[in-house]
């Protein structure tokens, strides 16, 4: 194997090559390779500066993730860089595209900096649960000050090259040729004789209570539950009264007491699995369909949304509704989401202007699909609706063209087997506001073409969407889930918690918001519509919410008409009194003594009910692995990123002890709770959800 460091010189310069594929991540071939280079400069004795480059797309992407957990290999990181900046001869760090993390910290530790232009240069540790380890925290707030530093360990943002070098994070910006520009800035500084300039040499960054105030008041705002940012920010202040030394051990302590956290393994897990996700057999090595002309049926919020994630990333887009008042609004609609998206700086107004002006159309006649590489219909949720829908298509369609629904239950196989072409139907489930949520469920259908999949995964990916692969059943696997825990959560409500606990249990727990804050944005004549659909084939021991249905015949829809589980002012609700009410009465009707139920007794039973189904999505492969349930569920559930998603949730309690809870729940509930058979199997053979995760 050829060695990921090397040295070699070019007239009096020394080059410091990384070249460990896909990221030069700082694995320990590159820590023993960067010791060995620097000695091996500081032995040349025609050398007089060197400069350290990365080969490939990017400088560094930060230390080697896949080592976390395992035991520490010789040499440490921080002891690397620590010999890059006490070498007696200049060092430079030159990056281009990025420098994450530890590979940030490696530039700390040279003595000069340069990036090329667009250069990400961050210290993202926080966002895997973790802190800058090897000096990030002690040498950032020497060169830009407290304030920045905080913002910058705490947030894990990348601030751009401009950025870096206004807050003296680097010294230049280079032009565009990485070596040329590098080994220029390396002549430059051998003819001035510049020296050795040791951050650690730096003084202290001065303390500043104001700046330690505020990056608390944001942390408490932007990072409910986790850990870590506080940390970073405490290990950063600790460079005010402490040298270097004294500063890095500091750091070090923060470091490993982090390494130990559940969040930092839910989060590194969440980092994998949303790469490994689109990972898929049936479409390795298969070419996608060509993609520039979307069309979209129906203009309402769904479909409205789906031609503004189009529009946004540069595909052009036909809406058609059913009148031209309908196809006006509609652009109304989109227009709306562009004013938004320019407002979040995602978009200029020229960029507006040049969509609504002629990457858009609107029409009314499905013949104006002809060209259309791919159709997305969003239109009411009814399967004869649907099936009329895809007649025209298959009618005016060209051939090759991709025909998918946007259902978010019906069967697809249906509307498949309905036309000439079933090969070319997929589900595509945006989840709403559709150019904003991140999730796309791609539904696979038993006639469903392998390239037709590949084309899915491939227009996820230039929409920044996650998409997740899902089999056909009701609800694929996210709302399929959703079902069950809620259902859960009701039978709780029945037996005495208040939906107001309920939610206030799940979002200490880290979830962004309850189930039923959920129903109220969603609106709750989704929830009722739900169940009328369901009404003929119910179980009569499932539990109706029927307070649910009282709302809904009040036209408390929600957040939409102001009122629903809770009363709002804007978008904060207050619980209504007159829910529980509604719901004291459903108990006493039902012959229920009501019960107390703890906060840790709600999570576990949502959880378990969440776990559960979520087995049997997995064991039905509606879901091919653990890890798309728990992508899912992250992308487009608010379920909290920290804990890695509900399955490696399960893993991290423990599968024996999940299921002993619900074997216990199914004493008091035995018609809810049945142990999915591949819990306890996994159970049985002391595995892991994660077992099912590999390859
Ligand atoms: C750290 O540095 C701690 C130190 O402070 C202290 C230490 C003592 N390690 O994302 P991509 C893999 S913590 C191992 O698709 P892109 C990734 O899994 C680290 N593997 O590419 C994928 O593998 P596969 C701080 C890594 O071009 C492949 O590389 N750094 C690492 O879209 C391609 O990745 C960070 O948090 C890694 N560090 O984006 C940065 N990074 O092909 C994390 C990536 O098998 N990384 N892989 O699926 C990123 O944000 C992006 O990967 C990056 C490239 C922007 C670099």
């Amino acid at each position: 194997m050829t060695h990921p460091v090397t040295y070699e010189r070019e007239g009096r310069i020394g080059l410091i090559r990384i070249e460990n594929g896909p990221v030069n991540a700082l694995g320990q071939a590159v820590r023993a390779g960067l010791d060995a280079a620097i000695e091996a400069f500081i032995q040349d004795g025609e050398a007089g500066i060197a400069v350290i480059y990365g080969a490939g797309r990017l400088f560094i992407g930060g230390a080697d993730i896949s080592e976390f957990g395992k035991p520490p290999q010789d040499p440490w990181l921080p002891e690397v860089i620590n010999r890059i900046e006490a070498c007696p001869k200049p060092v430079i760090a030159a990056m281009h595209s990025a420098a994450l993390g530890g590979g940030l910290e490696v530039a700390l530790g040279c003595h000069y900096r340069l990036a090329m232009p667009g250069t990400k240069l961050g210290l993202p540790e926080v966002t895997l649960g973790i802190l800058p380890g090897a000096g990030g925290t002690q040498r950032t707030p020497r060169l830009t000050g407290l304030a920045k530093a905080m913002e910058m360990v705490s947030s894990g943002a990348p601030v751009t090259p401009e950025a870096a070098l206004e807050i003296g994070l680097i010294d230049r910006i280079g032009t565009g040729d990485l070596l040329e520009d590098a080994k220029a800035y390396a002549s430059e500084l051998l003819a001035q004789a510049a020296p050795v300039r040791p951050v650690s040499a730096m003084p202290r960054p001065a303390a500043d209570a104001t700046a330690s105030a505020t990056i608390r008041a944001t942390l408490a705002k932007t990072a409910r539950g986790l850990v870590s940012p506080l940390a970073a920010v405490e290990a950063v202040e600790a460079a005010c009264d402490q040298d270097l030394p004294e500063g890095l051990a500091f750091e070090r302590a923060k470091f490993q007491e982090m390494m130990q956290t559940p969040q930092r393994e839910g989060l590194i897990h969440a980092f994998f699995i949303e790469r490994k996700v689109a990972r898929l057999p049936e479409i390795d090595g298969i070419e996608p369909r060509t993609l520039s002309q979307i069309g979209v049926i129906g203009g309402g919020t769904m479909g409205a949304g789906i031609a503004t994630a189009a529009l946004l990333r540069g595909l052009s887009v036909t809406l058609i509704e059913q009148d031209g008042a309908a196809a006006e609004k509609a652009r109304d609609t989109i227009a709306g989401n562009l004013g938004a998206a320019i407002r979040r700086s995602k978009l200029t107004e020229e960029g507006r202007d040049a969509i609504l002006g002629r990457t858009l159309a609107t029409a009314t006649d499905y013949g104006e699909l002809k060209n259309a590489d791919l159709v997305i219909e969003a239109v009411f949720e009814d399967m004869a609706v649907k099936k009329a829908v895809f007649a025209e298509l298959d009618r005016v369609c060209k051939p090759g063209a991709i025909l998918a629904t946007n259902t978010s239950y019906l069967d697809i196989n249906e509307i498949a087997n309905s036309i000439s072409r079933p090969a070319d139907v997929i589900g595509l489930h945006f989840f709403s506001p559709a150019h904003v949520m991140k999730l796309l469920e791609v539904v696979v259908a038993d006639e469903t073409a392998p390239d037709v999949t590949a084309t899915a995964f491939a227009l996820a990916k230039r929409l920044g969407k996650v998409a997740v692969r899902a089999g056909v059943c009701d609800g694929f696997i996210g709302n399929r889930i959703l079902s069950h825990y809620r259902a859960a959560a009701d039978r709780m409500v029945l037996a005495g918690a208040s939906p107001f606990e309920i939610d206030r249990a799940l979002t200490d727990f880290g979830f962004a918001m309850g189930p039923y804050a959920v129903a109220d944005l969603a609106g709750l004549d989704i929830g009722y519509m739900t169940r009328q659909r369901k009404a003929a084939d119910r179980d009569p021991q499932e539990v109706v919410p029927v307070w649910a249905d009282e709302l809904y015949h009040l036209g408390r829809l929600g957040q939409k008409t102001g009122r629903g589980y809770y009363i709002y002012e804007g978008r904060k609700g207050t619980p209504d009194p007159e829910v529980d009410e509604m719901i004291v009465k459903a108990r006493a009707d039902a012959g229920i003594t009501p019960r107390t139920f703890t906060k840790d007794e709600i999570v576990r039973r949502y959880m378990a009910a969440m776990v559960n189904e979520a087995a049997r999505v997995v064991e039905e492969e509606i879901a091919q692995r653990p890890l798309d349930v728990d992508v899912t569920l992250l992308a487009g559930y608010g379920f909290p990123r920290y804990r890695g998603g509900p399955m490696k949730w399960a893993d991290m309690q423990g599968l024996e002890s999940l299921l002993s809870d619900m074997e216990s729940y199914a004493q008091d509930d035995p018609y809810f709770w049945h142990p999915a058979p591949l819990l306890m199997r996994l159970v049985a053979e002391e595995q892991t959800f994660d077992s099912l995760n590999a390859g």
